[in-house]
């Protein structure tokens, strides 16, 4: 047996597992968080089934109804523990202005000193899993791997359906490989014989999600929940990522990958980046309306997208995750009906309701079943009909809650979304959520004007993050909370990429900005959305072809009514008129709030952008 003994607790190391660095860390961090046991997951189907059968047993999970949801579980959270925690989240880098000003920081030493006395213990009367995991292809060039040590039985299972996990993994690490170290625990010891009171055990008074860039290290502390505790995906795929990406000349992005093929068989990839619950996983799963026939979209990815330029002056992405963990509120056959069909089987559901026959249910589902039932458990597990919801408002499903599926029950999954090469992408989309003020669709002109649109992208805020919702922010690259290095730099970053791609000749993705989200007076969304965005979407590949000619505006060129299909789409002029206009007045707050913006973000910040900003405004003034 190659595992020492710490403080009485045998690691009892597989075999298999031979990396020396890896077996010292399990070792010392099973000295400081003292769990009960050790448990090295192997990624198997018996112990997915095993972990699921335990989670149920503890009332975490509850199985559903097999014959309308096989395979499937609802775990339910404490209400405290239901979004990311942005402010609790921090970039520890050794300098202050490498976190930059929209990140929290504090330096690595206070900060390791802060976690050190919660971590002592923080794991006792529970199971410490060592969950090894690739962020891409198992063994590919391009894949990153992580192992997580966790005190939670769902973050093991969620990792089985989100990455590629388990044994095959160490065979890649080997003796001497190299891995991102990923700590969490739902900070909630145990004394000795305690039992847990809740099914869903976390602090609710304390919580930090940690990252130290140069050491490439992640310590998540208090949460169960989502990219709070799931450290492949945002903690290591966006902000990790995002800092080796820039020491090493690629691109970590909170981006969609979709492939979108035409009647005569021409393929087009599409990377799209959209604040959180702004409609990545809804558009990289899009079905063309009619009117398109013939046309096919086809997801590589939902949520993250790594991206590298290539000698042959591409850039080729790909998508580091091998499942989704995707908002369930507002999916149904309708809006996404390849989504729905994902969530046939072997699914995880994380605070939906509960129907009376076992099934799931969330707001928006009516729309496919023509009504609302008249009794539901709420993600809270409490009684819910429609009178007690007109009454009090309560929701059924928590707004962020969420499924965890693998890719591969994703119908509409790209025959090269595992392709360890990637796709070569020929446009980049940016869009928020807003109300008001920026147009449906425009097209930068140049790189710069498209990283200008990119990096004063604003965005109502959602309940995919702790907080107030609704409210406008500065959501630049839609990577404000992700990005784990200073923003002006990141800027700076995605310039350089210009320069580098032209050196070989080769075209540049065209850059789009877009807003599915414009608002009329009564409040309601004019653009329909979701699957009609495929005329967006053509209108972008009868540009990159060179087939829409398009109006001028101050903000980049923007499609005249004529150049969209409407076929199958009662949408007129002056509807269209609505959500393509551009209002002066409205325009001139928004500069402001750029300006602002860019105050914040001065050191470092790109002397191209506020010239890019002049010319806006300049623009705007001769409108
Ligand atoms: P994260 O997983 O948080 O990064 O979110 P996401 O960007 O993948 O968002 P998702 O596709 O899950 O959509 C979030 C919410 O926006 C859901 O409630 C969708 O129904 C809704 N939504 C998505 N696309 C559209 C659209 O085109 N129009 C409108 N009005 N709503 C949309
Ligand atoms: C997001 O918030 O952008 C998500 C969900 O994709 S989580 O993994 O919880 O961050
Ligand atoms: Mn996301």
């Amino acid at each position: 047996m190659n595992a020492p003994t710490m403080q009485g607790l045998n690691l009892n190391a597989p075999a298999y597992v031979k990396n020396a660095r890896l077996l010292a860390w399990v070792a010392d961090m099973a000295a400081l968080c003292k769990p009960d046991s050790i448990f090295w997951c192997d990624g198997s189907q018996a112990e997915y089934d095993q972990l699921c059968q335990q989670l149920v047993n503890a009332g975490t999970f509850k199985k559903l109804n097999p014959a309308k949801r096989p395979g499937s579980f609802l775990a339910c959270s404490d209400p405290s523990d239901v979004a990311r925690v942005e402010d609790r989240t921090y970039i520890c880098s050794a300098q202050k202005e490498d976190a930059g000003p929209t990140n929290n920081w504090m330096n690595p030493a206070d900060m390791r000193a802060t976690l050190q006395p919660l971590f002592d213990g923080c794991m006792k009367g529970r199971t410490m899993y060592v969950v090894p995991f690739s962020m891409g292809p198992l063994g590919s060039h391009i894949a990153h791997i992580g192992v997580e040590l966790t005190d939670s039985a769902y973050v093991a299972v969620n990792q089985k359906l989100m990455t590629r996990m388990g044994k095959a993994v160490y065979d890649v690490l080997g003796v001497d490989g190299e891995f991102v170290p990923c700590m969490h625990t739902v900070g909630a010891p145990l004394a000795a014989g305690e039992k847990d009171t809740t099914s869903w055990p976390c602090n609710a008074k304390t919580k930090y999600i940690v990252h130290y860039p140069e050491t490439r290290e992640i310590w998540s502390y208090g949460s169960g929940y989502g990219g709070n505790a799931l450290l492949g995906k945002k903690c290591l795929a966006l902000r990790i990522a995002s800092t080796m990406g820039r020491n090493q000349g690629w691109l970590a992005e909170h981006m969609l990958i979709l492939g979108v093929t035409s009647p005569e068989g021409k393929k087009y990839h599409v990377a799209g980046a959209f604040p959180s619950a702004c409609g990545k996983t809804n558009f990289s799963m899009l079905v063309p309306p009619a009117g398109f026939d013939g046309w096919k979209v086809t997801t590589i990815g939902d949520d993250i997208a790594w991206i590298k330029p290539h000698a042959d002056g591409k850039m080729y992405a790909i998508n580091p995750e091998a499942g989704y963990f995707g908002v369930a509120p507002g999916t149904n056959t309708l809006t996404n009906p390849n989504c729905m069909a994902s969530l046939d089987k072997d699914v995880i559901f994380t605070n939906v309701a509960l129907t009376d026959d076992g099934d799931v249910w969330w707001e928006g589902m009516e729309k496919d079943t023509g009504g609302v039932p008249d009794h539901l458990i709420d993600w809270q597990g409490k009684d819910w009909t429609p009178a007690i919801a007109k009454e009090t408002g309560a929701k059924a499903a928590h707004p962020n809650a969420r499924f965890t599926v693998g890719a591969t029950n994703n119908p509409a999954l790209d025959s090269a979304w595992d392709d360890p090469a990637g796709v070569p992408i020929d446009a980049f989309i940016f869009g928020g959520r807003r109300s008001t003020t920026v147009p449906l669709v425009t097209e930068a002109r140049t790189w710069m004007e498209g990283v200008y649109m990119a990096a004063t992208m604003g965005s109502e805020t959602t309940a995919a993050a702790f907080g107030a919702q609704g409210v406008v922010r500065r959501d630049p690259f839609a990577m404000l909370p992700f990005c784990g290095y200073n923003m002006s730099d990141y800027f700076q970053h995605w310039l350089d990429m210009e320069h580098k791609l032209e050196e070989s000749g080769h075209t540049l993705p065209k850059i789009f900005c877009v807003n599915w989200f414009r608002k009329d007076e009564a409040g309601k969304f004019v653009w329909p959305g979701y699957g009609e965005n495929m005329r967006v979407l053509k209108w972008m590949i009868d540009r990159i072809e060179g087939q829409a000619q398009g109006a001028d505006t101050m903000f980049g060129v923007a499609p005249q009514y004529a150049e969209i299909t409407w076929t199958g789409l009662d949408f007129n002029e002056a509807q269209f008129n609505t959500v393509t206009s551009i209002d002066k007045a409205a325009w001139t707050e928004e500069l402001k709030l750029h300006t602002a913006h860019f105050e914040q973000l001065a050191y470092h910040l790109p002397q191209g952008l506020l010239d890019t900003k002049a010319a806006i405004e300049k623009r705007l003034a001769d409108m």
